[in-house]
């Protein structure tokens, strides 16, 4: 199971429409079929889409995920999540309470964001599947990131995670992706360094390339 997860984990593409500058499902079928292995549906901050277009969205791109079996995983949103039969969910430490998301998700993937060696220690791990862990790096993706930990920051982390499922995440791209994983991560998250490409299927590649 820890390894299934952690072969899931390896190449994770995150996006929501705000993150877009062209039809996201074009994004999300080209990043498909350029090797991303698990993508998370993340509709939030400016410009995001709110209501019926948000379930609509999150709708075909579940679709085009159960079409190439990618598991779909939804951010935040746990009504979302259950609604559409999600494959999982993930929670940031300020969004729901974990408790109550691990109780509402049952059966589902459950991640969980860690910004810090202090939250990671207090991680749920019996009742999560794994630990989104950062930013590693500068983001101008996500307006209210957290500072920047650092490889030193991951490594400490992995430390005290064991073998538990680590996900990094923030400002990882095709250049650094290998001293991520070297760090102690089993994957690594995108949104900008898939979305800000031209041909989503390239840059998925080539990240993939960055991993071997
Ligand atoms: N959480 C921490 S950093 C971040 C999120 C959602 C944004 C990651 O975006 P990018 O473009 O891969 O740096
Ligand atoms: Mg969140």
């Amino acid at each position: 199971m820890k390894g299934e997860m952690k072969s899931l984990l390896k190449l994770y593409f995150i996006m929501g429409s705000q993150d877009c500058q062209r039809d996201p499902r074009d994004i999300l079928r080209e990043a498909i079929h350029g090797g991303i292995t698990c993508f998370q549906y993340r509709e939030k901050g400016p410009h995001s889409l709110k209501g019926f277009q948000k379930i609509q969205l999150a709708k075909d791109l579940q679709l085009i995920c159960k079409e190439h079996q990618i598991p779909f995983i939804v951010n935040d949103d746990v009504n979302l999540a259950q609604r559409l039969n999600a494959d999982g969910i993930h929670v940031g430490q300020d969004d729901l309470n974990i408790r109550e998301v691990v109780n509402r998700c049952k059966g589902m993937i459950i991640g969980l964001s860690a910004t810090s060696v202090e939250e990671a220690i207090r991680a749920p791990f019996d009742s999560i599947d794994y630990l989104g862990v950062g930013p590693i790096y500068q983001t101008s993706t996500k307006r209210d990131a957290k500072r920047p930990i650092g490889l030193a920051g991951l490594t400490k982390i992995r430390e005290v995670a064991l073998d538990f499922p680590i996900v990094a995440i923030g400002g990882i791209n095709t250049r650094n992706l290998k001293d991520v994983l070297q760090a102690g991560a089993d994957g690594g998250s995108f949104i900008s360094a898939i979305t800000a490409y031209p041909n989503g299927t390239q840059a998925a590649k080539q990240l993939y390339n960055a991993s071997m």
